[in-house]
């Protein structure tokens, strides 16, 4: 067939819409003549960019013979798609005209469809064509009008399963694929490019005592900036721009307005000449009370193996099947803890991580933390945060083996479908121990023992006696031991190394006992640095300079507190010279999380030293998380004007919207799914971040993600919380343990009021019980 003629007109750029869901596109439309979008046509040299997916029975495998691609089937399973050939990444653009053409036969005379659909969410069909294969190769040639909305990662299929006929095995041969767009004069490519907002701010917004900047982009001529009442629209604070430097890492210009000096509470947006308004966010105290319980509430929500009640993501009891240990036919009960992230594996390394984060909360700041979640145990006189963990915690003691040593993870053999969680019913797999889960383990029940002493000694207790056991354990088996079994393709969280766990456990094992053996472990370890699931040891340094009685002038503190602060040095340089102030210098996969507990160690470093400048870029982070950064969009779900509204989160997928509180992963320029592959080809390394639902390298959410925003959160945040004496529940105006008693017989119901029943609600969760109770006596240092 002749070439038709090929137009192309410039896109218009739209009017400044402001859209939903805000992450920049950068796909490189071919600038010559309707050019083949099918990068391996001819099969030549292989099936490179080709694929086989099989499900439902279907068996097949891919190749090529005699420069084709030759898909060999042996059961075409039960379903149309069970075995499929496909070519993945397609863009197909609205009104687009598409020039479509393939040489197609078969072994055997049979039926298949050949396609180009939507890669998720329905799966609809951009164009499809029902065909008869003989032998005869026989040459599909024809056009078509993109008719859907643009969909810049649409999928080449050729169904090969189930169509009816029983079949014998036989080969599929595919040949000169060709897909060119011959007319795009009706395409608007606008449509596909979201908003980059030119003024970026924290869309949560600033306590009023910390320094508030705005990053400004897209600036002309603009010098000044104003900060305006979003009420009132009265100006209250015109600034000037500073900076206007070379972002590398963003690929933009950046300047910097400082309106730290605004601090009345109330609404704000920013104006800057002729640029888009930032989007409205808050100055207050309490600006961000709803947000950290909505982080630790997101915890109940992925609870295993118990019915949630919720009324949008309440589901009955999943995973409660008995799970088989990896190679044997023993079956045990590890029914319980949290779901992992958007899939439904439960893995004890990161789930340490998790925990350890929430204690450490915890540990910064237990008057935020009250009892009145909304979860199962709220109101049961234990901090909700507590009860939460611990119900980590226990299963993570079905996790331990007889041996001490712990099981690694529980998941199925692979990944599910995009369902609730009961729907997933596959059998349950229970890996071999590692040397990582149990160092991990009893680090983390070592710390349990200290936090829950106050609440619930028997448990307390029980958590100590596993820890031992899982030092004892270790002690035994002093090599790494780490395998990921063959044919178990869910997340494997694998390590090179244990030394880091080694000395996180010793720290916390220390900290709980003041056993001499841990210490002397300790000497002759270093101190190393890591708040992620792979890379531990600055868990091992908070433990460290945060246990009461250690000994300042010792060899062990001074290690950990040097690595403390160099990290945090490090953190606060790259800060302090990023315009949108995280201490990244690379993104990968989850690098929300670096952003995050880099901040957890600044504020450690903060509350060593008393350096200010360590809280400003602690609270940086923060700013970086929810808003200010170059995608413009705050990444915890349900929080800022523009926050993810597809991750990649079964239960959200199924229920249809984004459940809340949720941090994603965020900015990743490996590009490692097909969504970002597709939307962030050619994109700056900070902007690579696209909020789709099949971007698992950017917008999958996990526990260990959320938890230390939690925790950083906490450990960014003031206590204080009223003008009366906090604490002095008698109003005598003092503090003393006469208020202690006061409270005791209050709760005991000896009295029936008290004069200042606020300054005795420690926590401020507006109930006065026993959480209280132990944080006076924290208080009084009783
Ligand atoms: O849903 C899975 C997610 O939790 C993982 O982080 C990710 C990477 O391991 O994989 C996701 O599952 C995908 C699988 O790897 C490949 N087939 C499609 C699955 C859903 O996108
Ligand atoms: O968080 C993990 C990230 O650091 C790795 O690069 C990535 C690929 O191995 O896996 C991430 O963990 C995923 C896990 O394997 C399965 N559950 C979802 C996790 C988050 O994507
Ligand atoms: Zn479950």
């Amino acid at each position: 067939m002749k070439k038709q003629i090929f137009r192309r007109f410039a896109a218009i750029a739209s009017a400044c819409a402001v859209m939903a869901a805000a992450a920049p596109v950068y796909t490189v439309v071919p600038a010559v003549a309707a050019s083949n979008l099918i990068s391996n046509s001819t099969f030549e040299s292989g099936t490179a960019g080709w694929g086989v997916y099989k499900e439902s029975g279907g068996s097949a495998t891919l190749g090529t013979d005699n420069g084709r691609l030759a898909l060999h089937v042996s059961s075409i399973g039960k379903v149309t798609y069970a075995v499929q050939a496909y070519y993945d990444i397609i863009p197909l653009y609205q009104n687009g005209v598409y020039h479509f053409k393939y040489d197609i036969s078969s072994t055997v005379d049979r039926y298949v469809e050949g396609m180009i659909q939507q890669n998720g969410g329905t799966y609809q069909a951009y164009t499809w064509k029902g065909l008869n294969l003989t032998s005869q190769p026989q040459t599909i040639d024809y056009t078509f009008t993109m008719e859907a909305e643009s969909d810049i990662m649409a999928k080449l299929v050729f169904n090969c399963g189930n169509e009816g006929d029983e079949l014998p095995e036989h080969t599929i041969y595919i040949d000169n694929v060709t897909l060119e767009l011959v007319d795009d004069s009706n395409v608007d490519y606008s449509t596909t490019k979201p908003y980059e907002p030119p003024i970026v701010v924290n869309q949560v917004g600033y306590k009023p005592e910390n320094k508030k900047t705005a990053v400004f982009r897209k600036i002309t001529d603009e010098t000044t900036f104003s900060v305006v009442n979003a009420d009132t629209k009265a100006v209250v604070y015109t600034g000037n721009l500073t900076g206007g430097e070379r972002n590398g890492m963003a690929d933009e210009t950046d300047w910097i307005g400082d309106f730290s000096e605004v601090t009345e509470p109330g609404k704000y947006y920013i104006t800057c000449g002729s640029l888009d308004n930032s989007y409205t966010f808050e100055i207050g105290d309490d600006i961000y009370n709803n947000l950290l319980d909505d982080s630790v509430r997101m915890l109940y929500l992925q609870r295993c193996g118990t019915k949630i009640e919720d009324d949008e993501f309440g589901h009955p009891v999943c995973h409660n099947t008995m799970a088989t240990i990896y190679g044997t036919n023993e079956k045990i009960d590890v029914s319980g803890g949290w779901h992992d992230a958007g899939d439904y594996g439960r893995y004890v390394v990161p789930g340490a991580k998790a925990v350890a984060d929430l204690l450490y909360a915890y540990d910064a700041n237990p008057g935020l933390f009250g009892d009145n979640l909304n979860i199962p145990e709220s109101g049961n006189g234990v901090p909700d945060i507590l009860d939460e963990a611990r119900y980590e915690l226990e299963w993570m003691m079905k996790m331990q083996a007889e041996s001490g040593g712990v099981y690694h993870k529980v998941t199925c053999e692979n990944f599910p479908a995009y369902v609730m969680p009961q729907n997933e019913t596959a059998s349950l797999i229970v890996t071999p121990v590692s040397s990582t889960a149990t160092a991990d383990f009893c680090a983390v029940m070592a710390m349990a023992y200290e936090f829950y002493l106050d609440f619930d000694t028997d448990f307390a207790e029980e958590c100590l006696n596993r820890a031992e056991k899982a030092w004892t354990y270790l002690e035994q088996n002093p090599e790494f031991d780490f395998t990921d079994p063959a044919g178990i393709t869910t997340g494997s969280y694998g390590d090179t190394s244990d030394t880091d766990e080694r000395y996180w456990a010793a720290a916390q094992m220390y900290r709980a006992t003041g056993e001499s053996k841990y210490y002397t472990t300790l000497e002759s370890m270093s101190a190393s640095s890591g708040l992620d699931w792979m890379k531990v040891g600055g868990y091992g340094c908070f433990a460290i300079v945060t246990m009461d009685n250690i000994d300042k002038e010792s060899a062990v503190y001074a290690k950990a507190e040097s690595r403390i602060i160099s990290d945090a040095n490090t953190a606060q340089k790259n800060s302090a010279s990023n315009p949108y102030g995280e201490s990244l210098k690379k993104y990968e996969w989850g690098s929300n999380m670096p952003v995050a507990t880099s901040g957890m160690n600044l504020s450690i470093a903060y509350s060593l030293t008393g350096n200010e400048d360590y809280l400003t870029a602690a609270n940086e982070q923060l700013n970086y998380l929810l808003g200010k950064n170059a995608v413009g969009t705050c990444f915890v779900t349900g929080y800022g004007t523009v926050s993810p509204q597809n991750p990649h989160h079964r239960p959200s997928m199924s229920v249809g919207h984004a459940m809340k509180g949720m941090l994603v992963g965020g900015v990743n320029s490996a590009l490692e799914d097909s969504a970002a592959k597709a939307y962030c080809a050619g994109a700056p390394a900070a902007k690579c971040y696209i909020d789709n639902s099949e971007s698992y390298s950017t917008n999958e959410i996990t526990i260990y993600w959320n938890s230390p925003l939690t925790c950083l959160l906490a450990m960014t945040s003031a206590a204080d919380k009223n003008e009366q004496i906090e604490g002095d529940i008698n109003g005598d105006n003092e503090f003393n343990a006469a208020d202690l008693v006061t409270l005791q017989k209050y709760i005991l119901q000896r009295i029936s009021t008290v004069e200042n029943y606020s300054a005795g609600d420690l926590n401020g969760d507006g109930i006065l019980n026993s959480i209280d109770v132990v944080l006076m006596r924290k208080k009084l240092f009783i």
